[in-house]
């Protein structure tokens, strides 16, 4: 990666990827990987850039990239620089179309991420995909809090289990979960979360409580806005409970004779959520002995439908 670390006189180093910002197209992260040293005859960071004075940097004219030079970047403080998710870049550049974009992290460290630009509002950045086929993402896989990756380079919309290092990075408010049935009919389930902003999806699920999730209009959400978005799905969810919530853990003194899900609704045979048996959503644990499906519904006897999920945050 030629991901230069340049500090003027500033306090946060800042990255520079400016070769890579005019080559890299949607779905050519190679371009912004090949990219040399912002401005090219700058030299190694900090050694013969020149760099401006101390307080000249920042202002409207210290730059060595222009606004258009940048495209899926931004133009800060005279260099291209990658904005923290898709949703900042979709704010900044409301024409720019879906595919993958540099994203830089907290700490100004570049990666490649992919956009959601248009469907349902655009902003959307892809973190995680799973296959409710296998238990990879099941409920208690490490994988959902834990700082691994898993198949990092899978930055498209093909079906499969990811975990992407936007997972860990991108802060967020709203979700979009997509779900995959085996007729290739893709339904989109929208949320947003009502404790507000998470740093990432990685933060928001190590919480040990239920953190509820809402429509985005703030109104709560019904069992039909999940059941919905995957055929068949409503025949296996009980009308009980109906919590959506991400994290979702099921009950208080069941355990894992309880149904959990990572992002979905709960469904129980009685009215509350103390002892939940079915769930649609992402990263599911069945209250029965069957292990599958991990993504998709599943109701008190085992039986249900799995899907291919996608999770997008913005
Ligand atoms: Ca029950």
């Amino acid at each position: 990666m030629a991901v230069a670390w340049l500090a003027w006189g500033c306090s946060l180093p800042r990255t520079g990827l400016p070769g890579g910002a005019v080559d890299a197209g949607p779905g050519r992260p190679d371009a912004a990987r090949d990219a040399g040293p912002p401005g090219l005859d700058a030299g190694p960071p900090g050694v013969d850039a020149g760099p401006p004075a101390v307080g000249d940097a920042g202002g409207p004219d210290a730059g060595v990239c222009e606004p258009q030079a940048c495209p899926g970047l931004r133009c800060r403080e005279g260099l291209c620089a990658a904005y923290r998710s898709c949703s900042d870049l979709h704010a900044a550049e409301p024409l720019v179309g879906s595919g993958v974009y540099p994203l830089e992290t907290s700490d100004g460290r570049a990666y490649d991420a992919y956009c959601e630009m248009e469907a349902d509002g655009g902003g959307w950045t892809l973190v995680l995909k799973t296959d409710g086929n296998t238990g990879r993402f099941a409920w208690g896989s490490p994988l959902w809090t834990d700082e691994g990756l898993y198949r990092p380079g899978s930055l498209d919309l093909t079906p499969g289990n990811a975990k992407l290092e936007a997972y860990l990075h991108v802060p967020f408010a709203q979700v979009r979960v997509g779900f995959l049935d085996g007729a290739d009919q893709l339904g989109w389930v929208l949320a947003r979360r009502d404790d507000g902003e998470a740093s990432s999806l990685r933060a928001a699920m190590l919480a040990s409580e239920p953190m509820t999730l809402s429509r985005l209009s703030g109104m709560p959400m019904r069992d039909s806005d999940w059941t919905s978005q995957l055929e068949g799905a409503s025949s296996y969810l009980q009308s009980g409970c109906g919590r959506s919530a991400l994290p979702n853990p099921g009950g208080g003194g069941c355990g894992l004779y309880c149904a959990h899900v990572r992002i979905g609704i709960l469904g129980n045979d009685g009215g509350n959520c103390s002892t939940p048996d079915s769930y649609m959503g992402v990263g599911g644990h069945p209250s029965d002995r069957r292990a599958t499906p991990t993504t998709g519904a599943i109701d008190e006897h085992g039986d249900g439908v799995a899907a291919h999920g996608f999770v997008m945050v913005r």
